[in-house]
């Protein structure tokens, strides 16, 4: 995936129309676009596909499932064009270990470990360096960790090294895109403050700037 603004776009804007403005307005601004349930299902899973002209696509599926169904999900993603896919940890090191295999090597395979809502504190934080142990040690190419709670990003980075961790939950989830950073992720994921602007362009840009302004 490209490191350059690092800066990934949270697609869920269910208007297909719309989403593909802004997936074009973005698009040169933005590293990945991030597509979750919501515009699939509206849109169909063939915008996986269309979007991939504008950015690499990853794959918000976050599948938590035993390995065969985890295997099909991340196949028929990576055959539409997926560039990435985003799994649950929880269901343990075979499915993850599955997961990164039916990736191979066309795409890579981030996992949650802690997750950015106030209930993230509940289940997933507790068990959050558990999470990303599992991780490594089947051999994911990064995580999602919380910009909510930045300094959870940091307690992350030092379980994982130098694989990748993606942070959302800047904007309207209350986070910074440049404390994401300064805390250790490598891109931020940011959905709401972009798509629903009055110009996503802008905004991007706008982020962006804040982030080369921390490297
Ligand atoms: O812990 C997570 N928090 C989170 O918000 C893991 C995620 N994958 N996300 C996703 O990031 C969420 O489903 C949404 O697509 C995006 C954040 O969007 P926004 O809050 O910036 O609008």
């Amino acid at each position: 995936m490209r490191k350059s603004s690092r800066l990934i776009l949270a697609l869920d804007e269910t208007d297909e129309k719309k989403a593909l403005a802004i997936a074009e307005s973005v698009s040169g601004i933005v590293d990945a676009i991030k597509i979750n349930w919501p515009l699939v299902l509206s849109s169909g899973p063939e915008m996986i596909t269309k979007l991939s002209k504008y950015s690499d696509v990853i794959c918000d599926f976050k599948v938590a499932d035993i390995p065969n169904t985890v295997r099909l999900i991340v196949e028929n993603s990576v055959a539409r064009g997926a560039a990435a896919v985003i799994v649950h940890a929880f269901p343990g090191s075979d499915s993850l270990a599955e997961a990164v295999k039916a990736a191979g090597d066309k795409a890579v395979i981030y996992a949650v470990t802690e997750m950015s809502h106030p209930g993230g504190k509940e289940f997933t934080a507790p068990n959050a360096e558990r999470l990303a142990q599992v991780g490594v040690d089947c051999d994911v190419a990064g995580f999602i960790a919380p910009a909510t709670r930045p300094e959870r990003i940091a307690a992350i980075r030092s379980i994982i090294g130098d694989r990748e961790i993606l942070s959302p939950g800047v904007g309207a989830q209350g986070g910074s895109a440049s404390e994401a950073i300064k805390a250790g992720a490598d891109y931020v994921i940011v959905g709401r403050a972009i798509y629903k602007s009055e110009n996503p362009r802008a905004v991007a840009e706008e982020i962006a700037n804040e982030i080369k302004a921390v490297l």
